[in-house]
């Protein structure tokens, strides 16, 4: 296998943003040609007429060092002059904080989609101002935004549950209207298709990577890559890192363990998307059963402390590859 894998990571989510350093860095060493990271677009949504990526954006941001380390979301020290403005109109969601620097990029965004550009190259186009080290594409150039329907027969953005509610609204299923007209992004099933290694960040497996594998045709390019896929679990120690997988798990039937998600993702050889996946040391006791799935377990530290230990599960992931 090449010693400078060509690499697809399908990301989003503060995971996924925290795994891509940690690719970006393990690839570099390596001289290895720069991954192509997917980004998951359902957590996007229109708001006092600005169009927003939270995903993307959280990925471009730390990619370019410019992210706010502390609350994983935004600028590092923004500030918010012009959405205390919004607040005294009444306009946008009054617990939804929009920064200043943040702003810049969505009306950027928002001035090229009203130019015509897609949201690939409007992402090309914010990618050429800092030197990324990846290439990021978004998922689809179609609106799928993720909608959450809860117990008492509400629909709301996944924005306003997760950001509103803080996920305390018990969840019974999410939805991504119009996903199944979707197409992928230009390049994203062509880089699947000629990738070595396809790596599944430590993101949520139901709102980042679900709404990815949504998109038809990318299940589809994950089965007939020749690529090695390889997931890394979010889960360690039976809870969450951070966020709210716990809870969106539960919503589908699946556990809060490291196996269960194993599970839902399923063996590559039986029609599933994993080749191997990567378990954190205190989920070791649960090689065995995942072994048993039909695919490889690797145990491997997964905490994510700085870019090092992301780097080193990078490390360990593409090793599990065999590359
Ligand atoms: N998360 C919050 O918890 N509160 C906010 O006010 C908030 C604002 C915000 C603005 C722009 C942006 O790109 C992300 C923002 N986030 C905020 C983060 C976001 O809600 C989620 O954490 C992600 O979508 C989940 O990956």
């Amino acid at each position: 296998m090449a010693s400078s894998p060509r690499v697809v990571v399908l990301a989003g989510g503060v995971g996924g943003s925290k795994f891509t350093l940690g690719v970006r860095d393990a690839l570099a060493r390596r001289n290895g040609p720069e991954a192509t990271v997917v980004v998951n677009t359902g957590d996007d949504l229109w708001l006092s007429g600005v169009r927003l990526q939270p995903d993307v954006d959280s990925i471009l941001y730390a990619l370019a060092g410019v992210n706010d380390t502390e609350r994983g979301w935004g600028r590092d020290g923004d500030t918010e002059r012009v959405n205390a403005e919004l607040q005294q109109w009444g306009a946008g969601w009054p617990w939804f904080t929009l920064g200043d620097l943040d702003l810049g990029t969505h009306l950027a965004r928002t001035g090229w989609l009203r130019d015509g550009l897609t949201p690939t190259q409007i992402v090309e186009r914010l990618s050429g101002r800092w030197p990324l080290g990846v290439r990021m594409l978004p998922m689809t150039d179609t609106e799928v935004d993720t909608h959450v329907r809860v117990v008492g027969g509400d629909v709301l953005h996944f924005q306003e549950w997760w950001t509103r509610h803080r996920a305390q609204l018990t969840p019974l299923g999410f939805d991504h209207p119009g996903i199944e007209a979707a197409l992928p992004a230009p390049g994203v099933v062509e880089a699947i298709a000629d990738a070595d290694v396809v790596l599944l960040a430590p993101s949520n497996p139901v709102v980042s990577i679900g709404p990815i594998l949504a998109v038809p045709g990318i299940r589809e390019a994950l089965a007939l890559t020749s690529a090695h896929v390889v997931g890394v679990s979010p889960i360690i120690g039976g809870a969450v890192v951070r966020g709210m997988a716990d809870v969106c798990l539960t919503a589908i039937g699946v556990e809060t363990s490291a196996a269960a998600v194993a599970a839902h993702y399923g063996t590559r050889s039986e029609g599933g998307l994993l080749d191997a996946w990567l378990i954190a040391e205190e989920d070791a006791h649960l090689a065995a059963a995942i072994d048993a799935l039909g695919m490889r377990a690797v145990v491997a530290p997964l905490w994510m402390r700085d870019v090092a230990a992301s780097a080193a599960m990078a490390d360990a992931a593409l090793a599990a590859a065999a590359v």
